[in-house]
Formats: C-alpha cells, sequence, structure tokens
C-alpha cells in the first residue's frame, strides 16, 4: 500500500504536478507515515530521475523546473510534520545555512534546515545564491557554531573551498565549523578543501552536526 503511495508520489514529481505532489503529501501525513520516508522513498525518487533524464537530454528545462516546483509543494506540507515529530526544546548550537553564491538549489538545504531545527539547532536560513561575505557576516553577528553550505552545482561547489578559506583568513576556525553538503560533494571533495563535515543527507547532517560540537547522538 505504502509502496504504491510512494510510486505515486515519484510520479507526480516527474509528471511536474504540484497539486497531485501536494495532496499526497497530505495523504501521508494523514496514513502516519514518517514524513521523511515520504521524501526519500517517494518524491526523491522522482527528482532523480527527472534529474538522470535532464543530464541525458531527455528532459529539459521546463521538465526540471516543475519537478522541482511539484517537490517543493510536497516539501512544504511535510516540513511542520517534521518539526514536531522532532520538537524539543534544548538548543544544541547555532548553525546558520545558505546554498552558496551563484546556486539557486534549494530543497536539499531547506531539508537540511527543517531536520536540524526539528532536532534542536537554531537555524539561520539565509536562503539561496548567498555570497560569502554575507554568510561570514552573518556567522559573526550570531555567533555561530556551524556554517552549512550546500552546493549542487559542479561549477557552485568550488566556491565552498572559497568560504572555507575566506573563514580561516577571517579568524572564524577552528572556532566556527564548516560542514557542507548537496548532490555533487564528495567524501575526497571535503577532505581536499578541509570542510569539518559532510552529509549525504538532512539525517546524516543532524548526526554531523551533533559530532561537530560534541553533543551525544
Ligand atoms: Co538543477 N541541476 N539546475 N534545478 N537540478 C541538478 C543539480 C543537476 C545535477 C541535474 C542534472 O543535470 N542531472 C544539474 C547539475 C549538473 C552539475 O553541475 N554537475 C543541474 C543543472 C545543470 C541546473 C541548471 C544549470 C539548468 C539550466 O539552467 N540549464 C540550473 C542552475 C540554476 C542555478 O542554480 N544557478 C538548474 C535549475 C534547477 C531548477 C531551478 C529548475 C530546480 C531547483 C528548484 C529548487 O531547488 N527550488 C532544479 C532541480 C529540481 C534539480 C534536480 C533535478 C533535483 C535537485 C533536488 O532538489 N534534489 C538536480 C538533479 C539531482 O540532484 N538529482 C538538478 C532533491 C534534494 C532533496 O536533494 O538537493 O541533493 P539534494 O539535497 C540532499 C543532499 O544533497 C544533502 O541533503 C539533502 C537532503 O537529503 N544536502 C546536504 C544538501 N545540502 C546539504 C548541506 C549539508 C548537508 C547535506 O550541510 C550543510
Amino acid at each position: 500500500m505504502d509502496h504504491e503511495l510512494y510510486g505515486a508520489m515519484a510520479q507526480s514529481i516527474i509528471d511536474g504536478d504540484a497539486d497531485l505532489a501536494e495532496q499526497l503529501a497530505r495523504q501521508a501525513v494523514g496514513s502516519g507515515i514518517h514524513p521523511l520516508e515520504a521524501i526519500n522513498k517517494g518524491f526523491v525518487t522522482g527528482v532523480n530521475q527527472v534529474g538522470d533524464q535532464f543530464s541525458c537530454g531527455a528532459a529539459f528545462l521546463p521538465e526540471l523546473v516543475m519537478a522541482g516546483e511539484a517537490m517543493k509543494r510536497a516539501v512544504i506540507v511535510l516540513e511542520p510534520e517534521m518539526v514536531k515529530r522532532g520538537a524539543q526544546r534544548q538548543v544544541y548550537g547555532k548553525v546558520v545555512l545558505a546554498t552558496i553564491h551563484g546556486d539557486i538549489h534549494d530543497i536539499g538545504k531547506t531539508l537540511v534546515g527543517t531536520m536540524l531545527t526539528a532536532s534542536g539547532f537554531q537555524v539561520f536560513d539565509l536562503g539561496v545564491d548567498v555570497p560569502i561575505e554575507s554568510i561570514l557576516a552573518k556567522a559573526e553577528e550570531v555567533g555561530a557554531d556551524i556554517i552549512g553550505v550546500s552546493a549542487l552545482l559542479t561549477t557552485t561547489m568550488v566556491r565552498q573551498r572559497d568560504l572555507i578559506k575566506a573563514a580561516d583568513e577571517r579568524g572564524l576556525r577552528p572556532k566556527v565549523k564548516v560542514m557542507v553538503g548537496g548532490a555533487p560533494v564528495t567524501r575526497e571533495w571535503v577532505a581536499e578543501i578541509g570542510a569539518d563535515g559532510y552529509s549525504e543527507d538532512a539525517i546524516g547532517a543532524v548526526k554531523i552536526a551533533k559530532q561537530l560540537l560534541s553533543i551525544p547522538a
């Protein structure tokens, strides 16, 4: 039964049908399905398929845009549920989060922010296409413990390295830890740029953030 629902979720994204995606997300919430299961087993499967089709020329920008919009509508329904499930009072630390300059992908970054919030972090989400200077200035302003930077393009991923260099030059590290993520980011890249943490997904991001601040899992 859930299997069918996950298939329908994926298909709604492939079809770029935002109304259906939203409706299916509501159905998942109503049936008590964990919101992250709905995202990972359902909607993300669809968005990945569109991404693959786009990279081999079988889908074009309008399809990519529609898939992104449909995905966002589903996530908007699921986000409050994630926060509710993880709701707790304790604040573990402050995280300044952004998608790096030149990059407007925000779905994964927003999910990471939601999971961190739900797990007890205070998150300052600066949005997308954020210049390095603005990220560092915000980190200083709020006394951040962690800066989290997302990049979905190989062309913008290199700016994660620029940010780390700038944070070092400003004397922010090692006090402030830098966590990176995004589809093209690999362990090799993380080692090369000297980031403090990396995760492939939103759950892992919470785990890493806790490790960075020596908080028990
Ligand atoms: Co874009 N796009 N896109 N796109 N897009 C990709 C990334 C691409 C891989 C598609 C492809 O060709 N297969 C490709 C990049 C190729 C490359 O660089 N190697 C690509 C391209 C080329 C482009 C444009 C250049 C297309 C064009 O204009 N010709 C353009 C770039 C615009 C720009 O940024 N300047 C573009 C635009 C768009 C849309 C606007 C249409 C839309 C984004 C909508 C939005 O975000 N509001 C879009 C979409 C939807 C995608 C794909 C299909 C899906 C991305 C997504 O939302 N995934 C994507 C293909 C793909 O990744 N499969 C693609 C779901 C999301 C939950 O996963 O974001 O990976 P993700 O986040 C995960 C993890 O990565 C991790 O946790 C998240 C949750 O599990 N994570 C972190 C993310 N950030 C983290 C931070 C952390 C820790 C973990 O710590 C701080």
